[in-house]
């Protein structure tokens, strides 16, 4: 049956559960299943391989993303070194330049060693990327909207150029959520996820997701994920599926949270500059219209001065909004990248793009307004 997005939360690749007809999928606590003769099993061996639970929320997955094939794993990091072991020694890959912290050191401190070779690159004027391409070029990496920075890719124009070049295009889809941006509809051939985040939503499961329409491209990944592993549990799998429910519910209002107070900041006597898409001057609104439904609930701003000490004060002052790592979540959390997420970006690197010492990131949750804007103006003074 074809659903429409908010339907595809609740029902999209769910089937009742075989055995008693649970409505809900069962948690299927066990690492093995019993066969009545070798190979005679009822479609699962082992629960690194297939589990029904996992099963189930890859397939939901895959339909948010409106792709053919789902994976899930234990961390939104395994599902990126799961697409970077597609590659061999020698092979070249084009990554934007303001990705998460994590992405950057899985990159440079454990791949480089291994013989594959990063550019890192400023992807907001699309036509940059052509240039970088040759011969060894593989895959073309990207995150839109870019953590912590909030710059926006077009991403139809670097799908149309690694087509024509043969090469496979990523992105990370985690800040903007399969509610409002559908990669693969734009011609990317890897959607990946840091399912911890708004997929999630709860802030109680770390987990990851890889969403692909090629069959050949499917294989070859869930071979590496039975392969090397990182898989998730039943139990968090159950979790995943339950919190992805009331994805646009949340997504909806994330997104009027995150307006609100960006036009809040925007006017506020202390702030030198605000990040986010929405605004008419962000040097990529234009796409973020054309290739998103709304503009999400992340941004970012420096206060006047980008004083340091100034930018701890807000952040300790901050009372609803909790100083924390990650995002997405109902609640809202801060955070100061420069010392937190983006730390193992070196200080010269993290700068080029914008990450200063007073760079501040807010994941605005789903809270009343009035209270965190509330927030906002006592800890801003
Ligand atoms: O934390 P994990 O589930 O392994 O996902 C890593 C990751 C990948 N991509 C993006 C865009 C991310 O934001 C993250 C994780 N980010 C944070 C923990 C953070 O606070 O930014």
């Amino acid at each position: 049956m074809i659903m429409k997005f908010n339907t595809k939360t609740i029902h999209g690749g769910q089937e009742h559960d075989p055995a008693y007809g649970a409505v809900m999928p069962p948690i299927y606590q066990t690492t093995t299943y019993a066969q009545s003769t070798p190979g005679g099993h009822k479609g699962y061996e082992y629960s690194r391989t297939h589990n029904p639970t996992r099963n189930a929320l890859e397939k939901s997955f895959a339909s948010l993303e409106n792709g053919n094939f789902g994976l899930a794993f234990s961390s939104g990091m395994a599902a990126i070194d799961t697409v970077i072991k597609l590659l061999n020694p020698g092979d070249e890959i084009i990554s934007s330049n303001d990705v998460y912290g994590g992405t950057y050191r899985l990159f440079t401190k454990v791949y480089e060693k291994y013989g594959i070779k990063f550019h890192f690159i400023d992807m907001e004027d699309a036509t940059n990327v052509e240039s970088y391409i040759n011969d060894n070029t593989k895959l073309i990496w990207l995150e839109t909207p870019s953590n912590p920075m909030l710059n926006i890719i077009d991403i139809r124009y670097i799908a149309d150029i690694a087509k024509k070049n043969n090469v496979l295009i990523g992105v990370d889809n985690t800040f903007a959520t399969p509610y409002l941006q559908q990669p693969l509809n734009l011609g990317a051939d890897i959607v990946m996820h840091s399912a911890t985040k708004y997929l999630g939503g709860h802030s109680d499961v770390v987990m990851g997701a890889l969403i692909v329409n090629d069959t050949e491209l499917a294989k070859n990944l869930y071979f590496h994920q039975n392969s090397s592993g990182a898989v998730p549990g039943p139990q968090d799998s159950f979790l995943m599926l339950r919190g992805i429910k009331t994805l646009h519910v949340r997504i909806q209002r994330h997104c009027e949270n995150g307006k609100a107070i960006a036009e809040y900041l925007t006017n506020h006597s202390k702030i030198e500059k605000v990040y986010w898409p929405g605004f008419s001057d962000h040097p990529n609104h234009e796409i973020a219209k054309s290739q998103m439904k709304d503009f999400g609930g992340m941004l970012s701003f420096v206060t006047k001065g980008n004083n340091l000490e100034e930018a701890i004060k807000i952040v300790e002052r901050l009372k609803l909004f909790t100083l924390a790592e990650s995002l997405g979540g109902v609640e809202s959390l801060s955070g100061h990248p420069a010392s937190m997420t983006h730390a193992s970006i070196p200080k010269e690197e993290r700068e080029k793009t914008g990450v200063v010492d007073s760079l501040i990131r807010l994941s605005v949750g789903i809270e009343d307004i009035d209270d965190l804007l509330e927030d906002l103006k006592q800890a801003l003074g």
